[in-house]
């Protein structure tokens, strides 16, 4: 095989139902089911090549060269691939983040599905969304969700090598044309990484086992809000969902806390602002950035209301994004 280089682009996602915990942690298996919405602004553009020159795997994020703790996570993956494609050739890997990596902003998402899209290209496989979705996972649980655009599922999957835990499409981008205001309180690195606060969370917390017993209700419930194009019913289930894996997070020992006090005042605000006619709804991932899920027409006074707190660094908007893809086909 000659070098053969490949890029590609994925967006993040952001859980409406919330992937929390691992039922087996080296295939990166989850505990529940989830659902997400995958977000037009923040992408990753990840270029895997691979080299017969090279003597090892580099790794660069936004032109810098990764520390030992990532690089051996994209290097696994990149054996997995060779395993895959049956080439022995080291690869450079360049990622770009257009957003702040490690604040709770899903990096691993849009990372992990460019990586598997890009690298499964330069290695000439020809993979299905399935496959891809499946590769992503084992990268990083929320990055199977990546590969797809619009509203998606994450499958709880049963089978023990993890083929059918993967991610689906629910719906297109344009099926229902939600927003989402991203803001960001806080652009500091989180102290404990999604992976090990949840599986601390599996671990210690005693709410956990009910967390897992009452996943399907909520994936039952999200459905069919999607489905009734529900905007309350779907906002509802989502702080449902958000708060529920927080309390869950909180009650592991010692305790997660991924929020500062911005983090606490805008759950509050949007719940004020709510009840005064503008309908928004927040959730919240492993760090204390506040996402705020509205319809079109309401974006433009929402911004401007939430841009009034003190302390919020910057607001980013999107719509709904489409699937990870190449971009150099
Ligand atoms: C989610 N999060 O559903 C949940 C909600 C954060 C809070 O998926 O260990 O980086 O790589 O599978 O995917 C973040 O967890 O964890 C996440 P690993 P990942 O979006």
């Amino acid at each position: 095989m000659n070098s053969f280089s490949r890029t590609a682009r994925a967006h993040a996602n952001i859980a409406l139902i919330k992937y929390w915990g691992k039922r087996y942690i080296p295939l990166n298996l989850p505990a529940v089911g989830s659902i997400s919405l995958t977000l037009e602004a923040l992408t990753t553009t990840t270029t895997v090549a691979f080299r017969p020159d090279l003597a090892a795997d580099s790794l660069f994020l936004n032109d810098i060269q990764a520390n030992d703790k990532q690089s051996k996570r994209v290097f696994e993956f990149l054996d997995r691939i060779r395993d895959l494609a049956n080439i022995s050739h080291f690869a450079t890997v360049h990622s770009e983040n257009n957003f702040p990596t490690g604040a709770g902003l899903a990096s691993s998402a849009s990372g992990f599905a460019a990586l598997a899209v890009a690298a499964a290209g330069a290695a000439k496989l020809d993979l299905s969304n399935s496959k891809l979705s499946e590769l992503a996972r084992l990268g990083s649980g929320s990055a199977a969700r990546s590969i797809f655009g619009g509203f998606v599922e994450m499958h709880l999957g049963a089978k023990k090598d993890g083929s059918d835990a993967v991610a689906t499409q629910i719906e297109n981008k344009d099926y229902w044309p939600l927003e989402l205001l991203i803001l960001i309180t806080s652009t500091e690195h989180k102290k404990i990484g999604s992976t090990e606060g949840m599986n601390r969370t599996a671990e210690t917390s005693p709410y956990y086992q009910q967390w897992v017993d009452t996943g399907p209700k909520d994936m039952r419930a999200m459905k069919d809000a999607i489905s009734r194009k529900d905007f309350s019913y779907l906002g509802e289930l989502t702080e449902y969902s958000c708060l529920k894996m927080h309390a869950l997070a909180m009650a592991a020992n010692p305790g997660i806390i991924y929020w500062n006090p911005l983090t606490m005042r805008l759950i509050e605000t949007v719940r004020e602002l709510r009840a005064g006619g503008l309908e928004a709804y927040f959730t919240i991932d492993a760090g204390p950035q506040v996402k705020v899920i509205c319809k079109p027409e309401n974006s433009e006074q929402l911004r401007a209301k939430l841009r009034e707190i003190p302390g919020i660094k910057s607001i980013l908007h999107t719509r709904l994004g489409g699937p990870a893809k190449l971009l150099d086909s």
